[in-house]
């Protein structure tokens, strides 16, 4: 067979998988097996600060609310058609991790060059298996397997983007070990988040009112003030800081006189916190847009409103 050939029966095969995910339904574990491998390939050639261009839209938290998802390729428009940069956490909460994540990494394998898919905290093999990953992964797929695979894929995640030079995207925030995005780009990320240090702060910590560093109340990262901000995006020649992380009811939250932006992209997160969800489009001439939405129509979900969410993770 001709490599052109070869090229479109994988993309067949690939494209196949896409229609069922998006119908929210998992594949095999030999297929996300051979996925896995293939994403691995793509994800160790990109930078720990991966160059993205514009047009691009961004988006924040997604937590297994598939359902939720579909609706944001619904309003935000269908990858490959619209690119995308989504900043984390895909997994835990919601009751569709295994189908999200696996939606996101086949698209990725499918277009590598239209998504790009940032490591959150959730990626992780310790926090996934308080949080709800693990757990359904043994229950869709009888063991542990897939969730190995994906915990092991997400040690290649890169950790953040950089958007025409001037948006530096992440999923937590600032680090006071970390001047510089060279400081980044120098570290090595394969590895399980670690419960200290520059990497495990880029994925954990939080924008606060108050100056200078601060203790975080999640334990892990570091709140940052705007004289943080103003420093760090002055000493790299950036416009703006768009992080997720942090649950906001409008979707989307300006922090540090518009140097930091927070996005959320799971709409009425934990099926019970009845905030919007948001994306932010940078198109061609670098222009901002949020788009809100609000969650899809649920079918056959399980009543979770008793359920008291963790705000913090
Ligand atoms: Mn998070």
């Amino acid at each position: 067979m001709s490599a052109d050939l070869a090229a479109a029966s994988t993309h067949g095969n690939l494209d196949e998988q896409i229609a069922q995910l998006m119908q929210c339904k998992p594949l095999s574990e030999p297929e996300v097996r051979a996925l896995c491998e293939k994403a691995k390939e793509i994800l160790m050639d990109e930078s720990n600060v991966q160059p993205v261009k514009s047009p691009v839209t961004i988006c924040g938290d997604i937590h297994g609310q598939f359902h939720d998802l579909a609706e944001l390729f619904r309003i935000g428009g269908k990858c490959p058609d619209t690119n995308y940069l989504f900043m984390g956490d895909y997994v835990d909460r919601g009751y569709y991790s295994v189908e999200t994540v696996t939606l996101l990494v086949a698209l990725k394998v499918r277009y590598p060059q239209r998504i790009t898919i940032l490591r959150g905290n959730h990626e992780s093999r310790q926090i996934t298996q308080v949080y709800g990953f693990y757990d359904e992964c043994l229950r869709k797929y009888g063991n542990a397997s897939v969730w190995k695979i994906f915990t092991d894929l997400f040690d290649y995640f890169p950790l953040t983007a950089l958007v025409e030079s001037e948006i530096f995207c992440l999923h937590g925030g600032l680090s006071p070990s970390i001047e510089t995005l060279d400081n980044i780009r120098n570290f090595d990320r394969v590895q399980e988040v670690p419960h200290e240090g520059p990497m495990c702060d880029l994925l954990w910590s939080d924008p606060d009112d108050r100056c200078g560093w601060g203790i975080s109340p999640r334990g892990a990262g570091y709140t940052f003030g705007q004289d943080i901000s103003e420093q760090f995006n002055h000493t790299n020649s950036l416009k703006l800081i768009a992080r997720a992380h942090q649950l906001v009811m409008e979707g989307y939250n300006w922090a540090h006189e518009q140097k930091v932006v927070t996005i959320f992209s799971a709409p009425n997160y934990c099926y019970r916190c009845g905030n919007m969800a948001s994306i932010l489009e940078v198109d061609d001439c670098r222009e901002h847009t949020f788009i809100q939405f609000e969650p899809a129509p649920r079918r056959g979900e399980p009543d979770v409103t008793r359920r008291t969410p963790d705000y913090f993770l």
